[in-house]
């Protein structure tokens, strides 16, 4: 019997914030109510002097229900008592941008191919997800071998969002708008 209440999913054992660094792309998306960012989205994961974890982040966004434009983000990282459960942080460089703070979790990674993250905005009365939104990352822009896509897969399902996910356009817009 599956269950989705959110406070039942499994997340990264022993996450190691050091290894997790760097540039991820992502490839496939699960969007929240109100989507934001649509496509060309990197993000580059930073551990501060201080231990802390930040973010950059790149994408095309929709803003005012039509507008679209290349944005870049800041996220901010906090602890909390489980390592791959954080807050995050975010706002853009731009006013126009959307800010706020989200669950960031690392549901599953192995550091060097592939990982998939979860945030739930809002929760139902029975402890299941009312509005969530999910990346699959890639240290690869080409997208994952089949082997994690497989593991992503899996990964989905126990997040109850199978076929809910999107795949994401990486086509060189930022590069130059
Ligand atoms: O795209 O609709 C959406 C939700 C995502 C909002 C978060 C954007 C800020 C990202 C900054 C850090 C990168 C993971």
């Amino acid at each position: 019997e599956k269950n989705c209440r959110v406070d039942n999913f499994e997340v990264m054992k022993d996450f190691n914030k050091e290894r997790y660094a760097g540039v991820w792309y992502a490839v496939a998306k699960k969007d929240p109510e109100g989507l934001f960012l649509l496509d060309n989205i990197v993000a580059n994961f930073k551990i501060e002097d201080n231990g802390k974890m930040t973010a950059t982040a790149k994408g095309r966004v929709r803003i005012l229900d039509k507008l679209e434009l290349c944005a870049n983000m800041v996220g901010t990282f906090i602890e909390t008592n489980d390592p791959a459960k954080y807050r995050m942080k975010y706002h853009g460089a731009l006013a126009i941008l959307e800010r706020g703070l989200d669950d960031h979790w690392v549901v599953d990674t192995d550091y060097t191919t592939y990982a998939i993250t979860y945030a739930c905005r809002r929760r139902n009365l029975d402890g299941t997800c009312r509005d969530s939104y999910s990346f699959v990352f890639s240290r690869d822009i080409n997208g994952l071998p089949s082997e994690s896509q497989r593991i992503v897969r899996r990964r989905q399902e126990q997040l109850c969002l199978d076929r809910k996910y999107r795949v994401v356009v990486h086509n060189g817009y930022c590069e130059t708008n």
